[in-house]
């Protein structure tokens, strides 16, 4: 028997469920881009916020590209299972504030309706880094993107879906919902509004100028690590429901969502079940995404060459972990800023023991995609600070030596590892290990979408990422760790 809304009342006694009625729910969120981490992170605040509350905001899911998890979550009424792992224990809730899923490419007027609907009151994205269509460089909306050029037909990317619900919201005269970027983008909120509004402007005047005047796109930083389904996670949501669960996921006990303090009253909530409502939430992004997220990418290009298939396996090996734990105290607190060091070395401790976390099964493989969009909010612009005042980069350089390593495709084995990145195409031969490494770093050095200019211009970075990128290609990457 499946999870529907018809056994939610037969599961084991002891799993959490929804303490409210789901059929009262009115689709009040919308949520672009429905993976496992909205599941495991938003859809939980805003579930506690509904029952805690009594606002009966239900979430809308939307897909942007394929119908995977719409197929897997209609036949169980939206109905899926959160593990929560760490170590030997596992608990389970059954969380039911998703009602529908929408695909995109199905129906994109379903999806536009849905965000101009006036019930909608909160819009929340999690699309990824590649999905803001951004030139990663300058974080301005790209209008050459292929993606970008095609909303001009019809709704493709989250900016064109965006868009055409704000504009007949617009058009009939009433307010936007609040926006809310849940992606590891610096300053994700002021990005998002300086894109659509950027989008707004390709075609018309007006509706770009009452965006800016009415449109309220909070900035927030949001963390915890969720991979990908497996069948351990099927298995014990079966075992520990009673039910099999095609959509079940796992997590770890962490969770964080700090949120610029603009949203309206009864969002305010939010910061009554866990979410930290603050000021000015660019002080936490840095600090997640160069500490967490940067350590993160780093491990991935490392764990990559080596053959390390988990997050918990490669900090496992000692030479890495004590790479990893430097890079973050030496390199990358000291580039944070507002927070006292001891809170950030504190944290970064933490980290790791997240990381260690052998229960949550985080592929290395995952994180390592999309590099060209992560690398410079992760690594490149702490690394393009230090080198600003002219502090040490030399574990910096080495991580980024770990990703010019990995666009060659391949392992320090000389094994063939897949590279999956928007570009691909274009950095892979470059990159190519019977080409000299001087010119690889060159090459790639002037791809602008990725290093800025001032990074490159920079004296002495040049030779010091070819010496790395030697270093690896000669010995391998835990020599070069010196393990
Ligand atoms: C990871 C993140 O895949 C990645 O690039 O670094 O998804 C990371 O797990 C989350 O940001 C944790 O909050």
């Amino acid at each position: 028997m499946t999870l529907a809304n018809a056994t939610l009342a037969s599961i084991k006694a002891d799993v959490r469920r929804p303490r409210y009625d789901r059929a009262r729910l009115v689709p009040g969120v919308v949520h672009l881009g429905i993976g496992n981490f909205h599941r495991a992170h938003q859809a939980i605040y805003l579930e506690d916020l509904v029952e805690r509350s009594g606002l009966g905001l239900g979430i809308t899911g939307v897909s942007l590209k394929s119908p995977g998890m719409r197929d897997k979550l209609a036949p169980q009424d939206g109905l899926y299972t959160l593990l929560v792992r760490e170590g030997e224990t596992v608990s389970a809730r059954v969380v039911g504030i998703v009602g529908r899923v929408l695909v995109g490419p199905e129906d994109p007027a379903a999806v536009v309706r849905q965000i101009a609907d006036p019930a909608t009151r909160l819009v929340t994205l999690t699309v990824t880094e590649k999905g803001y269509c951004l030139d990663p460089a300058t974080h301005r909306l790209d209008p050459n993107h292929p993606d970008i050029r095609a909303d001009r037909d019809r709704p493709t990317s989250a900016i064109g879906y965006l868009l055409a619900g704000l504009k007949q919201r617009y058009t009939a005269g009433q307010k936007p919902p609040t926006v809310l970027s849940c992606d590891n983008l610096p300053s994700n909120g002021a990005t998002l509004r300086r894109a659509l509004i950027d989008g707004a402007a390709l075609d018309d005047d007006g509706f770009a100028q009452w965006l800016e005047t009415n449109l309220v796109t909070p900035s927030a930083m949001v963390d915890r690590i969720v991979p990908a389904s497996t069948d351990a996670d099927f298995a014990d949501a079966r075992r520990l429901t009673g039910f099999a669960d095609l959509a079940a996921l796992s997590t770890e006990p962490f969770t964080q969502w700090v949120i610029e303090d603009t949203l309206d009253r009864d969002l305010h909530g939010l910061g009554e079940v866990g979410a930290e409502l603050v000021g000015a939430v660019e002080p936490y992004e840095r600090m997640k995404l160069r500490l967490l997220n940067g350590a993160h990418s780093t491990i991935a290009y490392a764990a990559q060459a080596i053959g390390a298939e988990y997050v918990a396996d490669a900090v496992a090996i000692p030479a890495l972990r004590h790479f990893v734990s430097e890079l973050q105290t030496e390199e990358l607190a000291p580039t944070v800023g507002h927070f006292p060091r001891e809170r950030l070395v504190d944290y970064s401790n933490q980290l790791i023991r997240r990381f260690d976390n052998t229960a949550v099964k985080h592929r290395t493989r995952q994180i390592a995609m999309d590099g060209s969009q992560k690398l410079p909010q992760r690594l490149l612009m702490a690394l393009g600070e230090r080198l600003d005042q002219g502090l040490p980069v030399e574990r910096l350089t080495l991580a980024v030596a770990f990703w010019l390593r990995h666009l060659s495709g391949r392992d320090d084995q000389g094994a063939p590892i897949p590279v999956n990145d928007p570009l691909a195409d274009r950095l892979m031969p470059l990159a190519a290990s019977d080409r000299p490494a001087a010119q690889v770093v060159e090459d790639l050095l002037a791809v602008r979408t990725v290093f800025p200019e001032g990074l490159t211009a920079r004296a002495g970075f040049r030779e010091g990422l070819t010496r790395a990128l030697t270093r690896l290609r000669a010995g391998g990457t835990l020599a070069a760790l010196g393990g």
